[in-house]
């Protein structure tokens, strides 16, 4: 009983410093600012399933929001329900503010569309790329 105790401790060390020495998950920053009608930068990539810490400023004088979109899906104008079907995460900013948050990158390697929700910003062009590395 004691020695295969000590076994099941053993491996569970062996698995701990295993993890450890990848150096456990992948993390990234990414900052982009909104305004009208644009994302700035208008491109950006991250690595697949990073912890993404995302700082949006929105430097316009409207409301606008960062939605990230499912992979390979290109929203349509206006942007509705269908369209929100395929959303990743988004965040809404006030105008003049700034919101951080966090959220993991798809794992899947690939392109995704950021587009802005509000009426009307899609169709004045307000979107961008996010590029999800391998
Ligand atoms: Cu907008």
């Amino acid at each position: 009983m004691t020695t295969r105790h000590q076994i099941y401790v053993v491996a569970i060390l062996v698995l701990a410093s295993g993890l450890a020495a990848c150096g456990g998950p992948k993390t990234a920053e990414l900052a982009m600012s909104m305004s009208e009608f644009s994302f700035s930068p208008a491109s950006a990539t991250v690595p697949a399933g990073a912890e993404v810490t995302l700082t949006v400023t929105n430097s316009g004088t409207i409301e606008h929001n960062w939605v990230l979109l499912d992979a390979g899906y290109q929203a349509s104008a206006p942007f509705d329900a269908t369209d929100q079907a395929y959303v990743v995460t988004e965040t809404k900013v006030p105008a003049g503010e700034v919101q951080t948050f966090t959220f993991t990158a798809p794992s899947k390697a690939g392109s995704y569309q950021i587009v802005c929700s509000v009426p009307g910003h899609l169709e004045a062009g307000m979107k961008a790329t996010l590029t999800v590395g391998g």
